[in-house]
């Protein structure tokens, strides 16, 4: 009896396991708005590997943190929670300094430099993703980044003890260097943190700055090009282990074609943003000399601690740029 009850639970999980390769489901967990480029891009490249699999492999996108908040959505993909998503992936620095590449203030601060950065990091990222069990498919840059404030900023010393929202490790370093009040928060929860109060600067690009409608709490952006960091799309890698070879195919054509189609993007934007900011009363200026000159002392300081941190692969990784 109990042989018989044990053959029928088996060919039971054989019948799920023949439907799962009908047909199966990914939602896929993004943390910025569903109007950010990047999260219409995730989602092109969703509908690409659904009709690619004829809905074999269907996937499902979640923007603005709806699903897992920005933070967990690494976590939630290595542990299978989700079988896709992306993230930031200069926020997972703390776990492995080659996370935080694209985020060394200015080493690569043009879209052109920050593709051969990338181009240089591609292995070692591979492998520390690898190593978290996950499978990279693509990469998108966001635009250079500045500095948001709510009043005018000639120096580092204008900004000190205001409170600074940071997105990873360098920003929040940087906020420490010049005497800020560091607090970590998500894209999704930036105007609200604005508003009341929580955060009165930080550093990001004209993308998110226009996403959140800042120029409700800010008055000055500084166009200081310091850095372009990456949203990372990665597989759970059991969930791709589990994919025939064809359905891996599309699913890697579609995100070459995303990481393509991202980069078109966030160059497209990157003056429409800055643009849209000066429309809705923001004053959009390059940095002052000083302050530039003060945020190239936190680069250089940075990336010291950064080249120390990420040891030989991460000097591999900067000399290999530095060579193209
Ligand atoms: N926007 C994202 C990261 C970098 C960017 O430009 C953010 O502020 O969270």
């Amino acid at each position: 009896m109990k042989k018989i009850a044990t053959l029928m639970a088996a060919t039971a999980i054989t019948a799920l396991g023949a439907n799962a390769a009908l047909a199966d489901k990914w939602d896929m967990p993004m943390a910025y708005a569903a109007t950010n480029y990047h999260s219409e891009n995730g989602a092109k490249f969703a509908k690409c590997v659904t009709d690619g699999t004829s809905g074999a492999l269907e996937i499902v996108t979640h923007p603005g943190g709806s699903l897992f908040g920005g933070n967990d959505i690494k976590r939630a993909v290595q542990t299978g929670q989700a079988p896709i998503g992306e993230r930031l992936i200069s926020a997972h620095a703390n776990e492995n300094p080659l996370y935080g590449v694209d985020s060394i203030p200015f080493l690569a601060t043009s879209f052109d430099d920050s593709e051969k950065l990338w181009k240089a990091a591609g292995d070692k990222i591979k492998e520390a993703l690898d190593a978290d069990n996950l499978v990279y498919l693509y990469a998108v840059p966001w635009p250079p980044q500045g500095l948001y404030t709510k009043k005018d900023v000639n120096s580092a010393a204008d900004l000190k003890g205001v409170k600074f929202r940071a997105y990873n490790a360098a920003t929040a370093r940087i906020a420490e260097l010049a005497g800020m009040v560091p607090v970590q928060i998500e894209a999704a929860e930036l105007s609200q943190a604005l508003a009341t109060g929580v955060a009165e600067s930080f550093i990001s690009s004209g993308s998110t700055g226009y996403d959140r409608k800042v120029w409700e709490q800010l008055t000055n952006f500084y166009d200081v090009q310091a850095w372009l960091p990456r949203n990372v799309v990665f597989v759970n890698k059991d969930a791709w282990n589990g994919l025939d070879d064809a359905t891996r195919a599309v699913v890697t054509g579609c995100a070459d074609t995303a990481a393509a189609d991202g980069l078109a993007k966030a160059k497209e934007l990157t003056s429409f943003y800055l643009e849209k900011l000066g429309e809705n009363g923001m004053k959009v200026a390059p940095p002052s000399d000083q302050l530039k000159a003060d945020f190239k002392g936190y680069g250089e300081i940075m990336t010291e601690e950064w080249l120390n941190s990420a040891g030989d692969a991460g000097k591999a990784v900067v000399e290999a740029y530095k060579s193209m």
